[in-house]
């Protein structure tokens, strides 16, 4: 398919099958492919290889539905999460398939609203919306779902989510002393016996240790794809960067590595000719914040329409997802429970306190990104990033880094605004 004819392709019958609202779901179809030709499609001088993650795009509503219905008749666990929290190594070495569920869409807001207070973030309303609305195929696929305590508008939400498909919650501790460690790596083992019980099988420590290097490689290529980002001039755009880290979370992950690394050989070619993606210097800007769920790309957009450069996302869609690996030489699957949960009270969230440690690393990644400011992105709402907010400021303000913070929702109706700020962002950058 040529990019003006690029579109995310219709499976009406599939959907039907999935209790779906078809007509209604088939007119965001639509509109996701005509966002996506002028967003992505159009960028002069993109690599070649995000032809694949283009191709993903174009079957994300059928191909990979089919893959996951494939793998539920052969008694294979597919499990909808929201946070990165949630173990997916544990699924995986189950045979199954983890997908993240979380909510980039203003359209299913206002299904969300029927039931939940408006004054919450967007990313938990669009995600419950998708549900309600029976407008996501992923939703209406997965076998049950596991959300998590990371935050008030989560866990509350997560009673009612309940009422319309099989939802368990993990307990995530809000700090990470030697207690804390305990209960985490409990939850940790709940989860195993949850995913166990709907697959009828024991995940054992070959099971496990397999699926560790599975999902270690996929972070690992896109630590890889990070590392090439930092290069001046940037191989990639930005939109693109985080294209790849939102399809992360619904690929497969063998197949997801393997395009990221060619994706990254091509990138070295461009770095080792010195060649950038844009036409000539252009201010890098890194992003730091929550995650910006598919199809959030607001703040991306228009940071390069103003001619600048994405060049890092502190985020979960984002670095927070992929730092850290698990310990690979481990034996027995009680030590190997020990690692995984070692890896995961690594990640550095704002729902815990004290959280000395993100502030650290957003000043580690500023540096390694070779970014020039840094714009602090927070949905509406979301109460522990706002907060933490201050906190990264002020290293920024004695750092001598420019400085951004934004804070916004799905809707369109604040663009003017942010453009507004933004350039005026990237005027204070060129200097
Ligand atoms: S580990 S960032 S994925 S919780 S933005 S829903 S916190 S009100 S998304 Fe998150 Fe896990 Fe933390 Fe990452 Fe609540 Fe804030 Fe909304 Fe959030």
């Amino acid at each position: 398919m040529d990019d003006e004819n690029f579109e995310v392709r219709a499976y009406p019958e599939l959907w039907a099958g999935l209790n779906m609202d078809v007509a209604r779901f088939d007119k965001s179809r639509q509109m996701l492919g005509d966002v996506y030709r002028k967003m992505f499609l159009a960028q002069p001088n993109r690599p070649r290889a995000m032809r694949y993650f283009d191709g993903v795009i174009a079957e994300i509503f059928g191909g990979r539905i089919e893959e996951m219905l494939a793998a539920k008749q052969e008694g294979r666990p597919v499990v909808g999460t929201f946070c990165v929290y949630v173990p997916e190594e544990i699924v995986v070495a189950a045979g199954g398939i983890c997908v993240g569920l979380c909510g980039g869409s203003q359209g299913s807001i206002p299904d969300a609203e029927k039931t939940l207070p408006r004054n919450i973030c967007p990313m938990v309303k669009s995600a419950y919306g998708f549900k309600a609305g029976r407008i996501c195929p992923y939703f209406q696929t997965v076998d049950f779902v596991y959300g998590e305590t990371t935050c008030d508008a989560k866990k509350k939400t997560w009673e009612l989510l309940d009422r319309l498909v099989p939802t368990h919650v993990m307990e995530i501790p809000q700090m990470k002393g030697l207690r804390d460690k305990a209960m985490w790596l409990a939850e940790v083992q709940d989860f195993k016996a949850r995913v166990e019980a709907v697959c009828r099988k024991r995940v054992t420590e070959s099971d496990l240790a397999g699926a560790i290097r599975t999902i270690n490689d996929k972070r690992r290529a896109l630590q890889r794809l990070t590392a090439l980002r930092a290069a001046d001039p940037a191989p990639i755009n930005g939109r693109d960067g985080l294209l790849i880290e939102q399809i992360a979370f619904y690929d497969e992950p063998v197949r997801f590595a393997r395009r990221v690394n060619a994706l990254c050989d091509e990138l070295e070619e461009r770095v080792r000719r010195g060649e950038g993606v844009t036409a000539g210097r252009a201010p890098r800007v890194m992003i730091a914040g929550t995650p910006m769920a598919l199809p959030n790309w607001k703040v991306h957009n228009l940071v390069e329409a103003a001619g600048a450069v994405v060049v890092n996302e502190e985020s979960c869609i984002g670095t927070r997802y992929f730092k850290d690996l698990i310990e690979e030489e481990v034996s027995g699957l009680d030590r190997q429970l020990e690692a995984l949960t070692d890896r995961y009270m690594r990640i550095d969230c704002s729902c815990f306190t004290p959280n000395n440690e993100r502030i650290e690393q957003v000043l580690a990644e500023y540096r390694s990104s070779n970014a020039q400011g840094i714009i602090h992105y927070s949905l509406q709402f979301c109460h522990t990033y706002n907060i933490e907010e201050i906190r990264i400021r002020e290293a920024c303000e004695q750092k001598g880094i420019p400085y951004l913070a934004i804070e916004s929702d799905y809707s369109p109706e604040d663009v003017g605004q942010l453009q507004t700020r933004i350039e005026a962002f990237l005027e204070q950058i060129r200097g």
